[in-house]
């Protein structure tokens, strides 16, 4: 860990010291030391990030090893770098589909991605493939694949809306369905049931070690996303927030406690903080801090100037860096938890001239762990011109390398061990 901040570096050495202490230093001066280091890293609001890298309050206290090492590491490398993210990508490409080891991001640029995106829309029904056509036993193959290799799993999920029986963006009548699903809702058991579906499939994510054990593999889920627009059903005209906050940590009481899932980070992300007063209204949905432990915003609009603003990349700047120091006073992780340029990338230069100036706008920008493109959709099967990264010949390819091979930027090549803590 290359370690640029004094106060970061007083932790190091006062765990550096504890563990001697352990080994020969009087037994007061260790627990005084331990006492210090404790103090160091409770999860108190303004503890700042320094406090989070030796032992993070994670929304799951029994969260496996690998997966607290997940956090840890994500909380190290962000100090100087980013994971580069990608929905689906060993799943189709714009001119391929279910082709084994192909990825459009290693045919441009020589490696996986770092982070790997997936969709469970869909497996609320017992479906055998998602709602993008994604078949549920190989994109279990697929996590597997890239954790195996040392990526990072991220999963978001667009389930159908249990009231009308439309999909996620079925908003028609305008119902209260986040009331109608809660505890005491109508449609209750028909959501324990959807949750518990959703359950089994993370719970089903195992990789097996070279002793023959099988464990659960990390993931970051991300559920009930831009709730802060209207285009869901979980969206913010439909419920109050308080019943989307009730509804955010039903979800994660559900599955941590109920089903005991310990192999998940929870991460919380409104649309565009270009659309409302993000300043006094991110906490309006924020289930709260025990809640959560990835802080993002999806965005897509701002760098070209959506929104009516025209100077959108120092628009995205300002946010990341509000993002960055919001989740630093948390001890969460920050990350851009989707983005690209929509809806296809016919911008050329978009990678360098708009998200990489918006990141390297400002120093705190920077330190956000990881940003996710959105997929690349099929051409001739599914969606035309639904696109994030280039494919070979297209002609963002050079810039989109160019982005890749800033030192900020990491693929999958670049990654140390994202689950053992060293
Ligand atoms: C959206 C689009 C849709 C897709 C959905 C879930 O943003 O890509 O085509 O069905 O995500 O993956």
């Amino acid at each position: 860990m290359n370690i640029k901040h004094p106060s970061l570096k007083t932790i190091a050495i006062l765990i550096t010291k504890r563990e001697t202490g352990h080994h020969g230093v009087p037994l007061a001066v260790f627990m005084l030391l331990l006492t210090l280091s404790v103090a160091c890293t409770s999860p108190a609001p303004d503890q700042g990030r320094d406090g989070m890298t030796a032992s993070p309050a994670l929304v799951d206290p029994n969260a496996t090893g690998q997966t607290r090492a997940l956090f840890v590491n994500l909380d190290r490398i962000r100090q100087d770098h980013i994971l580069f993210g990608h929905q689906d990508d060993l799943a189709y490409g714009v001119h391929w589909i279910n082709e084994p080891g192909r990825s459009d991001v290693l045919e441009v640029t020589g490696s996986y991605p770092a982070v790997y995106g997936w969709e469970l829309g869909h497996i609320e029904h017992g479906a055998e493939v998602n709602l993008d056509n994604v078949n549920f036993g190989q994109m279990k193959g697929w996590i597997r694949e890239g954790y195996e290799r040392g990526g990072v799993i991220t999963l978001s999920w667009h389930p159908d809306n249990p009231v009308t029986g439309g999909s996620s963006w079925d908003v028609e009548g305008g119902h209260n369905v986040i009331a109608e699903i809660l505890p005491g809702g109508d449609l209750h058991e028909t959501f324990l049931s959807w949750l518990d579906r959703l359950a089994d499939f993370i719970g089903d994510l195992t990789s097996v070690d070279e002793e023959g054990n099988s464990h659960p593999i990390p993931v970051i889920f991300r559920p009930w996303h831009e709730m802060n627009a209207s285009f869901f059903w979980w969206g913010d005209d439909y419920s109050s927030h308080e019943e989307y906050r009730r509804f955010y940590r039903f979800t994660v009481e559900h599955l941590r406690d109920q089903r005991g899932l310990n192999n998940i980070l929870w991460a919380f992300s409104p649309n565009s903080l270009s659309e409302f007063d993000y300043e006094n209204e991110y906490w309006n949905w924020y289930p709260g801090d025990e809640y959560v432990d990835v802080m993002g915003f999806d965005d897509y609009y701002t760098t070209w100037g959506g929104y009516g603003h025209e100077d959108g990349v120092a628009r995205l700047t300002e946010y990341l860096v509000w993002l960055v120091e919001q989740s630093e006073e948390r001890g969460k992780i920050p990350a851009l938890t989707e983005t690209g340029q929509k809806d296809k990338l016919d911008d050329a230069d978009w990678y360098t001239n708009q998200l990489l100036a918006a990141i390297t706008g400002h120093p705190t920008a920077q330190r956000i762990a990881y940003l996710l493109v959105w997929r690349n959709s099929n051409k001739a099967t599914d969606r035309q011109d639904h696109y994030y990264t280039p494919y070979p010949g297209h002609p963002a390819e050079a810039d989109f390398l160019e982005f890749v091979n800033h030192p900020l930027i990491w693929l999958e090549n670049d990654l140390p061990d994202m689950y053992s803590i060293r």
